[in-house]
């Protein structure tokens, strides 16, 4: 029998950052689809829309206004998931009802005024005002006593729930930490136990020694295919210096977040020529006082789409009921991330 091929045959690969499996079927990345096609539609977004109620000096649902916005803006979500003055206390029936108390504070971050532009279009500088307003509220937020944990997000494109096109993310900020980073916080910690070094430096030498995997980098963070990834084009944006969030970074260092930020987003549009959706966020120390020197920040890039600007990746079936599944090896998807442009050549 021939030998194991990674290119070839089936096999499970390990996250060590959150301790999860996903199946690879490479042999499979060929067969025939006739499924759900979704629709491209264009694009023809106005620089300012009267209508749209993250623009400057409109109005939203609550009846607040905006101000009259040049730069980036933050506001507090008038629908917020988690609200700042709840009760505390636990709900516990045997070992099986379990229930706590959450408290937390809610922010929408408008990227530009612009209407009509996304991170890729934008101008690196005005990116890095973005990254900037990341760090003010990393800060601000983290530094409230019942706040333990700040997750910054950003939600881009329709197929991805997002409710509005103007430039914009979110930030939920809680009592606790949240499982995903708490899962992540658990396996740096042990990994930095065993070896005195952070998860992504060690796995970093071992990328850029490799080059299979990476999309794109710069002087201080690098963008890549995780050995791991679960989406198609799923990648990791990871800080070359080890630093547990965003507010130790340099000026130099944010301006290089902000520039590997838009190669990063340009490449993905260019590659379906579509503005590309998808789900992203930074994962990085929580604010609960712990020391956490062993977090790595990292911001994550979860897109939907498989094969084309219609064609999505759907996680159903076996992924819901089992293990997330992929077809086309992550290889492979840096290799073609990297060879479209990284000039952003199509307005649509
Ligand atoms: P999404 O596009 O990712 O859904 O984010 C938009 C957020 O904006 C959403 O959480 C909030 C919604 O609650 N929002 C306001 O706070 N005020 C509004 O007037 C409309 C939407």
């Amino acid at each position: 029998m021939e030998s194991f091929d990674l290119t070839e045959h089936p096999h499970r690969r390990y996250n060590p950052l959150n301790d999860t499996w996903v199946l690879v079927s490479p042999h499979r990345s060929k067969r025939p689809w006739q499924g759900q096609v979704e629709k491209n539609t264009p694009d023809n977004r106005p620089q300012h829309d009267p209508e749209c109620y993250l623009c400057p000096g409109n109005t939203r649902a609550s009846g607040d206004v905006n101000t009259d916005y040049k730069g980036t803006y933050a506001f507090t979500n008038d629908f917020s998931a988690l609200l700042a003055d709840v009760p505390e206390g636990n709900f516990e029936n045997g070992d099986i009802f379990k229930a706590e108390s959450q408290s937390g504070i809610c922010k929408v971050i408008c990227f530009s005024p612009r209407h009509d532009l996304t991170i890729p279009e934008m101008e690196t500088e005005d990116i890095w005002r973005v990254v900037d307003l990341w760090v003010e509220e990393y800060k601000s937020l983290g530094s409230k006593d019942f706040i333990r944990y700040v997750q910054i997000f950003e939600n881009k494109g329709a197929i991805m729930g997002c409710s509005n096109p103007h430039p914009h993310g979110q930030i939920w900020s809680q009592s606790h930490v949240p499982q995903e980073p708490a899962r992540k916080t658990a396996s740096q910690q042990k990994y930095f136990e065993n070896h005195g070094k952070s998860m992504l430096s060690d796995y970093l030498e071992i990328e850029l020694r490799e080059k299979t995997r990476i999309v794109v980098e710069n002087d201080h963070f690098v963008a890549l295919v995780p050995f791991w990834a679960v989406w198609p084009f799923e990648t990791m944006i990871v800080s070359k210096r080890h630093v547990q969030n965003i507010s130790q970074l340099t000026e130099t260092e944010k301006n290089a977040f902000a520039d590997i930020y838009k190669k990063l987003t340009i490449r993905y549009d260019n590659l379906f020529e579509v503005s590309f959706p998808y789900s992203a966020g930074i994962h990085q120390s929580p604010t609960d006082g712990l020391p956490h020197e062993s977090w790595h920040l990292h911001m994550s890039f979860y897109p939907p789409l498989l094969r084309s600007a219609t064609v999505k990746k759907f996680m159903v079936g076996y992924e819901m009921l089992a293990e997330p599944q992929r077809d086309i090896t992550p290889e492979y998807s840096a290799q073609r991330l990297r060879e479209v442009s990284e000039v952003h050549y199509k307005k649509w």
